[in-house]
């Protein structure tokens, strides 16, 4: 998860359409309650990642070199991990990990149920880098300068970032992990929008509860009162739209009445008129041919891949 941004919420919330980091979206009851959507009967991501992961994680593992270390970007409390860890401990006889997380205290449940979870796992051979994603990576690269790393990207997370934000991640991430690394890249793939539109306006209504408070996060981190924002919090109307041409989910929410917010002491009014929609994040949805794309304009060829009709994982390779 990044960390919160103040300058990024203020640009977001001046442009048009109006948005917010998705930073905002993660403090602890959205945490709670986007654990709660990969629970969701709706929600098919995260249970078709795990498939995938079950079935061919001593496949997967034959493409990651003996004594790699095993990377993760925002490892959260690391559930799946353990999976491609076992697998390699299977074959090896050991693993080294490292976690990469902005929270420390998921780091330490990363820790714990890695422990738990995978036999033979050494307490000494797991690192925990509390840092953003790509800090992070120059500091595990410090920790073993030598090492092969396998990068984790694991729930589909590079789909709530733009095509050119992507693609500069990548570019950046190579930079810091250098040639003698790989990336296991999990996507969700483009598919019928009803299933689509149902895995994000979900029948309880968490997903719309977990957009809310996200938007609540990033108007109270600006000054406006509690009070306030719950009287107002009555007229935002949560909508999901599915579009074909962009091959994304958008999140949106409506205001179906005004609202002015001061940043700040003296900061400039922003100003959210009737009627006006709110981009809260964006979730895209990949094809094949995306992914090559991805890879090829920012260093790297997809080496491996394991893909179902409804999701895919895959390993990326530096272009030499
Ligand atoms: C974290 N990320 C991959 C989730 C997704 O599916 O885009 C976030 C999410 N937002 C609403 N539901 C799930």
């Amino acid at each position: 998860m990044p960390t919160i941004c103040p300058q990024g919420l203020l640009a977001g919330l001046r442009g048009s359409p109006k948005t917010v980091p998705c930073s905002y979206l993660y403090d602890k009851k959205g945490s709670e309650l986007y654990e709660q959507i990969t629970e969701l009967e709706e929600y098919y991501p995260f249970r078709a990642e795990q498939a995938i992961l079950e079935k061919n994680a001593d496949d997967i593992v034959s493409h990651v070199p003996k004594g790699s270390v095993i990377v993760e970007l925002g490892c959260g409390t690391a559930r799946k991990t353990g999976l491609l860890l076992s697998a390699l401990i299977k074959r090896d006889g050991a693993s080294k990990f490292a976690g990469i997380d902005v929270s420390a205290s998921f780091l330490e449940e990363a820790k714990t149920n890695l422990m738990s979870l995978v036999t033979g796992l050494k307490a000494e051979d797991i690192d925990l880098v509390e840092a953003e994603y790509i800090t992070g990576l120059q500091k595990v690269r410090q920790l073993h300068p030598t090492e092969n790393l396998c990068i984790m990207w694991l729930g589909s997370s590079v789909g709530n970032l733009t095509n050119d934000g992507a693609a500069q991640f990548f570019k950046d991430m190579l930079v810091a992990a250098g040639q003698k690394s790989q990336v296991f890249l999990c996507t969700d793939l483009w598919k019928d929008k009803k299933v689509l539109h149902a895995a994000y306006h979900d029948s309880r209504g968490v997903t719309e509860e977990f957009i809310l408070n996200g938007l609540r996060n990033a108007l109270l981190s600006l000054g406006l009162a509690p009070e306030r924002l719950d009287a107002a919090m009555k007229n935002w109307v949560y909508e999901v739209v599915v579009s074909a041409k962009m091959r994304r989910v958008e999140m949106w929410v409506q205001f179906k009445e005004g609202l002015e917010v001061f940043p700040g002491k003296n900061g400039e009014a922003i100003r959210i008129a009737p009627g006006e929609r709110l981009l809260m994040e964006l979730s895209r949805k990949f094809t094949v041919g995306d992914i090559n794309r991805l890879a090829s304009v920012s260093g790297y060829y997809v080496q491996a891949a394991w893909r179902t009709r409804q999701y895919g994982v895959q390993m990326l390779l530096p272009m030499q």
